[in-house]
């Protein structure tokens, strides 16, 4: 007997299982079955298509009116910080751009300070706060990054927060050392760089990824390639935060050194963007960012898709320049300001955001892990469409639902 039939399903999202990441034009392909069935047993999925009346389970949900998905992948966030920084705001407002409050010693390093200041379970507390929010927006799947310590101790405090909170939810979950995330105040990048690349092989056990942030006044080209050619070294799969203000060649580099995703690209040059062409490193953009960063500019999705390059979405949540949780928020932004059909978003916070985290998930195929969302919307296209309010009603792990939301009051 099997547990669970999902039944009478409005629309059916079934991305394809792939060994690499969608490219080019097979980002628009995306296989939507109305009047779906998906049978599960043993936290798995044993069918998913057309209508069926051939399984027989002890629970039957019925999904008449709603589509269901697989569980979306959060594939870029700064989900263990302290503190906050509304306070910048006020700066924001006066037109004091990101990197100048950096330079000023806010940003990213106002949030290093509250991050050391922090102990490790209040770092807990807030973390968890914010990763059941993703959840009961549909993600089960995560990327967590360090890099708000830019000291051992409080990069290890980061990383190990964040295993917490895999081991305790039990979630795909990847985490990810961004050491060199900004220069500490007094020191000098090439000298702090050389810190942070002597500190990869304790951090190897800690972290299935090493990142940079390689922008002006933060991390060189050449000092980036120093790192990511030691983490390469080391046996570490690399990131990059690549041309997310200043055109510097993140995106080539990223390609030369086979990273598993280049993040960003609002900036990236014609010569990078033509050269995902024959490159699996998946560009994983977070439009989100441009929104709040309040640029006019977004990433080049359409020529990157046109280029045959493979793309994902991820909110990029942190305190200072993407402060949403919400990846159904930067879908919506995705269409708008991307211009991503309906299937290439889908595709993009599914399937290939896995890729770019090398994860095995984003599907709901026969043998997948039950990982997957029952939508209140009557059609795929809706989600986008209907921005800033959560439109997942059942959140389903492993084949049990552990979010059932119920908008009744008490
Ligand atoms: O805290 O500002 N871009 N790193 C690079 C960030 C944004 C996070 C932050
Ligand atoms: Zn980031």
């Amino acid at each position: 007997m099997n547990d669970l039939i999902i039944q009478n399903i409005q629309e059916l999202i079934l991305p394809k299982s792939t060994d690499r990441p969608l490219k080019g034009r097979e980002l628009d392909e995306l296989t939507i079955v109305e009047n779906g069935t998906v049978v599960v047993k043993d936290g798995k999925i044993v069918y998913s298509g057309p209508h069926t009346e051939e399984y027989e389970a002890h629970e039957t949900i019925d999904a008449t009116g709603k589509v269901v998905s697989p569980a979306l992948i959060d594939a870029h966030t700064h989900l263990v910080h302290g503190g906050s920084r509304e306070h910048e705001m006020a700066l924001k407002r006066q037109g004091v751009s990101y990197l100048e409050i950096l330079k000023q010693g806010g940003g990213i390093l106002s949030t290093v300070k509250a991050t050391r200041e922090a102990s490790a379970e209040e770092l807990f507390k807030k973390a968890e706060y914010n990763l059941l929010t993703m959840i009961h927006h549909g993600v089960l799947g995560v990327e967590s990054k360090s890099g708000y310590g830019l000291d051992r101790e409080t990069e290890l405090k980061q990383l190990r927060v964040s295993h917490r909170l895999a081991d305790k939810y039990q979630l795909d979950m990847k985490h990810t050392f961004l050491g060199p995330h900004a220069v500490p105040a007094g020191r000098g990048g090439e000298e702090f760089m050389q810190e942070m690349i002597d500190f990869l092989p304790e951090v190897k056990d800690y972290a299935d990824f090493a990142d940079v942030f390689c922008e002006t006044g933060v991390f060189t080209i050449e000092e980036s390639r120093r790192y990511m050619q030691a983490a390469n070294d080391l046996g570490m799969r690399v990131k990059i935060h690549a041309d997310e203000i200043d055109p510097l060649g993140g995106l080539e580099l990223a390609i030369e050194q086979h990273a598993i995703s280049a993040d960003h690209l609002v900036a990236a040059s014609e010569e990078g963007k033509r050269q995902l062409h024959d490159s699996d490193t998946v560009a994983v953009l977070l439009p989100g960012t441009t929104f709040y960063l309040n640029k006019d500019s977004y990433a080049d999705a359409r020529g990157m898709i046109d280029n045959n390059g493979a793309i994902a979405i991820a909110t990029d949540f942190n305190p200072g320049s993407c402060v949403t949780n919400n990846l159904q928020m930067v879908m919506a932004i995705a269409a708008l300001k991307l211009k991503l059909s309906p299937n290439e978003i889908w595709n993009a916070v599914t399937v290939n955001a896995a890729k770019a985290i090398g994860l095995d998930a984003g599907t709901i195929n026969t043998g997948d892990r039950a990982n997957i969302v029952i939508w209140h919307a009557p059609n795929h296209q809706y989600i986008p469409y209907h921005y800033g309010v959560n439109h997942a009603e059942k959140v389903i792990k492993d084949g049990q639902v552990i979010v059932d939301h119920d908008l009744a009051l008490k």
